[in-house]
C-alpha cells in the first residue's frame, strides 16, 4: 500500500469526527470526490463524515448519489474542532472561503488535489498534478485499501472524471482515463445517464442566458481571443444563479481560431471573476499574477477591480502573451 493511502486510512480510523470540504463554486470533481470519500468512510469505517460545501448545491448536481448529505459551511459551528479535515480538489485554502478557519482548526488536515498550483497546505498532501481529476486519485486510494467500490461511489468518481475531462476530450484524457472509465462502467455506471445528468438538464432560462452571453462575445487579434462579460444586471434579467455561467467559456473556445477564451463576471461591486480556457497557451502564469490558479488550459482568478477595468487589464495581458 502507498504510504499516503495507509496514512489516510489510519487517520480516518482514529478520528471521531471528520469533515470533507469542497471548493467554492463547486464542480463535478470536487462534489463527486467529496461524496465518494464520504460514502466510503460511512460504509467501511462505520462513521459519518460531514460533507461540506460553500453555499447551496448547484441544481445540476442533485443527481449525485447521497447529494442530500451536503451541508453549507455557514451552518457549521465556527468553533468546531474536527479531528480530521480533508479538502478535495481545493487548489488553495482561500477556495474554502468561510470554511478556511474550520479547516485550519482541525487537528489533522489532508489535502487531496490535482492542481499544479497547489502549495501543499495540509499535514498530509496527496497531490498528483498529472491526474485527470481528484476522483482518479481517490479511486487508487480505495484500491490500495482493498475495499470493494460500491456502485454509488463508482458513479461519483465517474462524474469527477467526466466533468474534469470535459466529457473525455481535454488534454488530460489519457489511456488511464479510459481504463478507469471502463472499470467504473463495469461497476454499474451508465455513461448515458451520467452524461445526461451532467450536460442535458439545464433549465430553459439557463439555455437562453448562455446563448445571450455567447452572442455578446467580442473577438480580438484576428479571432485568437474571445471575451464575453456578464454583469450583475444580466444575471438578474435572467434570474440566473451562479451555476448558469458554467460551461459558457468552453463554447467560446469552439471557434476555430480561438487560442484563449475568457468569461468575465461581475460578482460584487468592484470584483470580477474570470474563467479562462486556452488551446495551447499556458494560462497558469497569467492567473497566478492575478492571484488565481488552475490548470494549464483551464484556469481562473478574481480581479479586485470593476469589470471594465479588469477586462482591459486581462485583455492586454493575454495580447502580450500571444505576441
Ligand atoms: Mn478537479
Amino acid at each position: 500500500m502507498n504510504d499516503f493511502s495507509l496514512e489516510l486510512k489510519n487517520k480516518i480510523s482514529e478520528a471521531e469526527n471528520i469533515v470533507i470540504f469542497s471548493h467554492v463554486s463547486p464542480d463535478g470533481d470536487t462534489l463527486g470526490s467529496n461524496l465518494a470519500l464520504s460514502i466510503m468512510i460511512e460504509k467501511f469505517f462505520n462513521k459519518k463524515a460531514d460533507s461540506v460545501i460553500v453555499g447551496a448545491l448547484p441544481n445540476i448536481y442533485t443527481f449525485l448519489p447521497q447529494s442530500n448529505k451536503f451541508i453549507d459551511v455557514q451552518s457549521l459551528d465556527k468553533n468546531k474542532v474536527y479531528d480530521l479535515a480533508i479538502a478535495v480538489d481545493v487548489a488553495s485554502k482561500d477556495r474554502l472561503v468561510y470554511g478556511t478557519n474550520i479547516f485550519d482548526n482541525a487537528k489533522y488536515k489532508v489535502n487531496i488535489d490535482h492542481h499544479k498550483t497547489n502549495v501543499g497546505y495540509g499535514d498530509l498532501n496527496i497531490i498528483d498534478g498529472d491526474a485527470a481529476c481528484v476522483g482518479i486519485i481517490l479511486y487508487k486510494i480505495f484500491k490500495d485499501w482493498e475495499f470493494e467500490i460500491p456502485k454509488d461511489v463508482a458513479r461519483c468518481i465517474y462524474t469527477s472524471l467526466l466533468t474534469d475531462t470535459g466529457g473525455f476530450k481535454y488534454e488530460n484524457t489519457t489511456p488511464e482515463t479510459f481504463m478507469l472509465a471502463a472499470d467504473l462502467v463495469r461497476l454499474g455506471v451508465s455513461p448515458t445517464y451520467e452524461f445526461r445528468a451532467c450536460y442535458e438538464t439545464k433549465p430553459q432560462s439557463m439555455v437562453q442566458f448562455q446563448a445571450y452571453v455567447v452572442s455578446n462575445t467580442v473577438f480580438y487579434n484576428n479571432g485568437k481571443i474571445a471575451f464575453s462579460k456578464i454583469t450583475r444586471s444580466d444575471m438578474s434579467k435572467f434570474n440566473a444563479t451562479d451555476d448558469f455561467t458554467e460551461g459558457i467559456v468552453e463554447v467560446l473556445r469552439t471557434s476555430k481560431n480561438v487560442e484563449v477564451a475568457a468569461i468575465l463576471k461581475e460578482t460584487k461591486e468592484g470584483f470580477t471573476k474570470i474563467s479562462l480556457r486556452s488551446k495551447t497557451l499556458d494560462l497558469i502564469p497569467i492567473v497566478v499574477d492575478f492571484g488565481g490558479g488552475g490548470h494549464t488550459f483551464a484556469a481562473g482568478c478574481t480581479i479586485k477591480k470593476p469589470i471594465a477595468i479588469a477586462y482591459d487589464k486581462l485583455l492586454k495581458r493575454i495580447q502580450s502573451e500571444l505576441e
